[in-house]
């Protein structure tokens, strides 16, 4: 019919398939296709079903993201879905692989629904800031009743195929597409089952008509942690149009509310991290054809609260791990940590009841370094010091099999170094995760001064393959993400010398949508590490010191910027810390003043955004929306802010450039002042979009 759809007749059946790969995105060419193969079978008196079916990897994945934001085209979605809907014979989609937003609403215009066992089907359109707009709000919760249909809508998560089936979402589970749906078809001739139109059909409408509450509990659990984003409600206030209105006038709800939200800030933001993750992924500077080594097995070297984590990711995606330790007694403790962890997640249903034992049979824990010579891919997260990595490495170098990736979980240290140390620096990298690394989706894969190509894309094919979001970085103290981070940090420390303090400082952050301040963080991770650390090197940070002094180490005290109650980590100013805080100023013979929370904001996201200018001046990071994705995934950065560079983009560098500048020179501190990119970008009135367009234009 057109080259994205195809029509054939098998016997009476017309089977459309929609062929555009890679995932059968709903373009105005398929829309198009979809629509003309429809009504030719329509027209055709030989045809007495339609069989609506996708060629490649999955059924459609959604509406085609690119065209957002750009003039519409015709034919619209929502008019296709119509014509499916209204067809006088019968059609039945068969769906494999994802069917997914656009899709899935394609499908619910359709009278019958089959899928493969392994097919999954929802409505992730709240993940790019959107609602489904084609009738999804509508259709699903006549198909499925409001409650699964407000789990699908608002929270975003597909279901499996035998979820779909118990909910009467699919009619049927069949083997394979084209040939199940094509039988399933002709059963429905054979029994002459009368066409269900899912817009006429309320019967799953009625208890949340009757009892309110199954719907507002529903929309209750699933915004539970959409702090910030307006999707997740609007999503929620259009199948509450379902219920409470008929169904054109929930259409027109529906379509109000996807108008507003597809022309807004936040989903442009998450519609850019959506293509930032995956350009993340595709790794620059790497000889065509250069494939990644096969990884079977896995080893990870210390089973402490980082490499518990990692091991547990690679034992999630199936992956057999082999969990090295110095001792009996650290390996047990290890171990004991990562069954409880699995187990707890099984109690809240988060995880099936037998998978805790399926897990944790995939991880094997050992004592001895000799125990890496079976592993493809090895990971050291041992003690964070310079000594005993180069000691690691320079034992597993002796034992590993060629051909193996070496990689060091080091949060900051210089990977050359360590790669050094073995006879194969080619096969060295670094895997950074994030803690906790069984939760957290970044992987900073550190590439280094002699990495290999293929060896950088198994880091990046195995990052992927246990669901992680990895991101490429050059060597550099702290890399991409805590490099930023301390930028920041110096800024937080230095507000508390001009007056501020740390809740002030915290609330602004997390007003603007961070999970946590930096004073929060600090009491999570611990603050005698950077005591130690500032001691070992000679340096002073006179508030910080003064509380290490008076034993308030955070969290793990019970006391840190903040006071916890026992049991609790939730962060409770103290009017202790005031006290230390005035004292320490009276000393340096400082004065306090009030700093504005707008000030506050600014510095805590400009001087970050200078130091990602830097990062992209070094070639650190590949691209802007590296750095973004390296926030997003790794530092809870809101996902409706884009990330720090998309972020900077929306403000105007011009601006940031200033105000830079007024900073550096306010606070007598020129590391401060614009890095050169930064201000040649503000020069030009350009932004980090420009910059990227200009790389991929080259
Ligand atoms: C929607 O449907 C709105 C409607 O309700 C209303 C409309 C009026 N469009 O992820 P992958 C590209 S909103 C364009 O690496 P996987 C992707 O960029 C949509 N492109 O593969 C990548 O390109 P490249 C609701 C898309 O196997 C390539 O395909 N749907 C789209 O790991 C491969 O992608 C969604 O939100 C798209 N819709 O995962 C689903 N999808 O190779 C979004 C993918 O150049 N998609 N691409 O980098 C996904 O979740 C995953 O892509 C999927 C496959 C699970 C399908």
């Amino acid at each position: 019919m057109t080259d994205v759809v195809k029509l054939e007749c098998h016997d009476a059946i017309a089977i459309v398939t929609v062929d555009s790969p890679p995932v059968n995105a709903l373009s105005a060419a398929v829309r198009r296709g979809i629509s003309e193969s429809v009504k030719q079978a329509i027209a055709d008196p030989e045809v007495q079903a339609i069989v609506l079916t996708c060629a490649g990897r999955t059924f459609i994945a959604g509406a085609d993201i690119t065209e957002f934001g750009k003039p519409p085209q015709s034919p619209g979605l929502g008019d296709v879905i119509t014509e499916l809907e209204n067809s006088p014979k019968p059609i039945v989609a068969a769906i494999h692989g994802t069917a997914l937003g656009g899709g899935l609403e394609v499908a619910l215009g359709c009278h019958f629904r089959v899928a493969v066992k392994d097919a999954k089907l929802g409505l992730p359109e709240v993940k790019l800031g959107l609602l489904p707009g084609a009738g999804g709000t509508q259709r699903l919760p006549r198909a499925v009743g409001p409650e699964l249909a407000v789990k699908m809508i608002v929270g975003g998560d597909p279901i499996g195929a035998a979820v779909a089936l118990e909910h009467g979402l699919i009619d049927e589970i069949v083997e394979a597409t084209a040939a199940g749906g094509e039988a399933f078809a002709r059963k429905v001739l054979a029994e002459s089952r009368p066409l269900r139109k899912l817009r006429d059909d309320d019967s799953k409408l009625q208890a949340a008509k009757a009892d309110r509450s199954i719907f507002t509990q529903a929309v209750a659990a699933m915004t539970k942690k959409a702090r910030g984003l307006e999707a997740p409600f609007a999503a929620a206030d259009a199948v509450a149009a379902a219920i409470d209105l008929p169904f054109d006038e929930g259409m027109k709800k529906e379509r109000d509310g996807f108008m507003k939200l597809v022309t807004g800030e936040q989903s442009k933001a998450q519609r850019y991290a959506f293509f930032a993750e995956r350009e993340a992924a595709k790794v620059s500077g790497v000889p065509e054809g250069t494939k990644p080594r096969p990884v079977t097995r896995v080893a990870i070297i210390g089973a402490g609260t980082m490499g518990g984590g990692i091991a547990m990711s690679f034992a999630n995606a199936g992956i057999p791990v082999t969990l090295i330790e110095t001792g009996e007694e650290q390996l047990k403790r290890g171990l004991g940590v990562m069954q409880k962890n699995y187990d707890s997640t099984a109690a809240r249903g988060g995880i099936p009841a037998d998978a805790p034992a399926k897990r944790m049979a995939l991880i094997n824990g050992v004592v001895g370094l000799e125990h890496v010579k079976d592993a493809d891919l090895i990971i050291e997260a041992v003690f964070e010091t310079m000594a005993v990595k180069k000691e690691v490495f320079t034992a597993i170098d002796a034992y590993a099999k060629p051909g193996a990736v070496l990689a060091s979980n080091t949060s900051y240290l210089n990977i050359d170094e360590i790669a050094q140390v073995t006879k194969r620096p080619e096969d060295v990298l670094g895997m950074h995760f994030f803690s906790p690394a069984n939760v957290m989706k970044l992987c900073e894969i550190v590439r280094a001064d002699k990495t290999a190509p293929d060896a950088l894309l198994t880091a990046v094919a195995i990052a992927r393959k246990i669901a992680k979001v990895p991101a490429v970085v050059g060597v550099c103290d702290g890399f991409v993400g805590n490099r930023m981070l301390a930028a920041r940090g110096k800024q937080a420390e230095q507000l508390l010398f001009e007056g501020a303090l740390p809740q002030q400082v915290d609330a602004v952050v997390t007003k603007f949508g961070m999970p946590m301040g930096p004073f929060a963080m600090g009491d999570l991770a611990g603050l005698d590490i950077g005591w130690r650390s500032r001691q070992d090197r000679g340096i002073k940070s006179e508030i910080a010191d003064a509380l290490c002094e008076a034993g308030r180490f955070g969290q793990k005290t019970g006391k840190g910027y903040y006071k916890y109650e026992a049991g609790s980590r939730a962060p409770l100013p103290d009017p202790e810390v005031e006290t230390l805080i005035n004292d320490t100023l009276n000393k340096l013979g400082l004065k306090r003043r009030e700093v504005p929370d707008e000030e506050i904001l600014e510095r805590m996201m400009y001087p970050m955004i200078n130091e990602g200018a830097r990062i992209l001046e070094e070639k650190i990071a590949a691209r802007p929306s590296d750095i973004d994705v390296i926030w997003l995934y790794g530092y809870g950065w809101p996902i409706y802010r884009g990330g720090p560079m998309f972020y900077a983009d929306s403000v105007g560098l011009k601006h940031i450039a200033e105000r830079l500048s007024y900073y550096a020179k306010a606070t007598n501190d020129p590391t401060l002042e614009p890095a050169p990119l930064l201000a040649r970008l503000a020069a030009e009135d350009g932004s980090f979009a420009t910059l990227t367009q200009r790389a991929k234009a080259a």
